[in-house]
């Protein structure tokens, strides 16, 4: 990708030049399209986005995120290309494993007066040892959603304590930096704090960011823990496609703050941000006919929306698919965050895909 802001619109190929993706994991799809399984395809997850946190007992691989939609809604579904999954429940963690892959979740109600790094630190302990007990240990993705993410309590902000807490989980279960996942962290309207990861049988191969220090490096005053997540984790998706899994990426250079409350600028510096980390994990230059991107657009403020979409469209291509969110990011003067997946089918690959459409 180049670093300017804006590129022309990538031209489109003949269809039947484009390469298929020969199976990516993630898709996004209209809310309101047929979600139900096209053989031999599988679901490994189900992720909708809507006013409250949700769960389904009957299905452990649907979930709700209480970071509302701004705009037309849009599903995330984790598919798998044939095969058996299982799924269940131990204790309150929902999972489903299949092809390698682990998805699973944990919704933690927040009682009045507890403390949030406590919360956090037990509820990271309970899935980092399920996960360790798991046929696929390796982490790589995680997602964490908490209410009131700028409030202060106990001397700290609520993402401090957040961070405090689940350091302290890696470090019990010794997880050293560089095995951190690829992360979200983000504040949203709904309550209770809401945790999912992607796990595989098989490490994935995390990336930093030039232009940033390791938020695992974070000097002391953003918390007295540092974050615990990668910039970045690429893996092999099923068939051996190429998936790239950018964690929430927002207008930081550096450990430092870029363009407080200056939507405009933000938005330029995150997509830069955003184009070092393709660059480095040697995805760019993008091309006309490269794979499209998957974008959450995390926005503290809704009504931005109209200002940002634009920009986020010129920068992504035509073919990309955007998800805009309500949630406010950690750090308060941040107005928006954005997180990207990006597959790319294995080279000389079979043509295959799970259906038609998938993008
Ligand atoms: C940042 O770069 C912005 O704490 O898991 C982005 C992605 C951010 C993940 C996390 C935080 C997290 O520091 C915030």
């Amino acid at each position: 990708m180049s670093s300017a802001p804006a590129r022309p619109a990538p031209q489109q190929r003949p269809l039947q030049r484009q390469p298929q993706p020969s199976a990516p994991l993630v898709i996004y799809r209209g809310e309101t399209a047929d979600v139900g399984p096209s053989a031999p395809s599988a679901t490994l997850a189900d992720i909708g986005y809507g006013p409250v946190h949700g769960r389904d007992a009957d299905n452990p691989r649907r979930m709700v995120i209480g970071t509302p939609p701004i705009g037309p809604a849009l599903r995330e579904l984790w598919r798998l290309p044939a095969g058996t999954t299982d799924a269940g429940w131990s204790g309150d963690i929902g999972y489903v494993i299949g092809g390698g892959f682990l998805f699973a979740h944990l919704l933690i109600p927040e009682p009045a007066g507890a403390d949030l790094a406590e919360l956090t630190h037990q509820a990271y302990a309970r899935l980092l040892a399920f996960v360790r007990a798991s046929p696929c240990p390796e982490l790589l993705r995680m997602w964490n959603y908490l209410d009131r993410i700028n409030d202060h309590a106990g001397g700290m902000e609520r993402y401090q304590a957040f961070c405090k807490g689940r350091a302290q989980a890696f470090v019990d279960a010794d997880v050293p930096v560089h095995r951190f996942p690829a992360a979200t962290a983000i504040g949203s309207p709904a309550q209770g704090l809401s945790v999912h990861l992607l796990a595989s049988r098989r490490q994935g191969t995390p990336i930093e960011n030039p232009r940033q220090i390791s938020a695992y490096h974070y000097p002391l005053p953003y918390g007295p823990r540092p974050p615990s997540f990668a910039r970045a984790m690429c893996y092999a998706g099923p068939l051996g496609s190429r998936e790239l899994a950018i964690s929430g990426t927002a207008s930081i250079v550096g450990h430092v703050t870029m363009h407080p409350k200056d939507l405009r600028r933000q938005v330029r510096e995150t997509l830069r941000n955003l184009d070092m980390l393709a660059d480095h994990a040697r995805l760019a230059p993008r091309r006309p006919a490269d794979p499209p991107l998957l974008l959450k657009v995390y926005l503290r403020d809704p009504t931005h929306l109209p200002e940002v979409a634009p920009a986020v469209r010129a920068w992504a291509g035509p073919m990309s698919r955007i998800m805009y969110l309500q949630g406010a990011i950690c750090r308060r003067a941040l107005e928006i965050e954005i997180e990207a997946h990006c597959s790319t089918p294995r080279a000389g690959g079979h043509r295959r895909t799970y259906d038609q459409a998938d993008h």
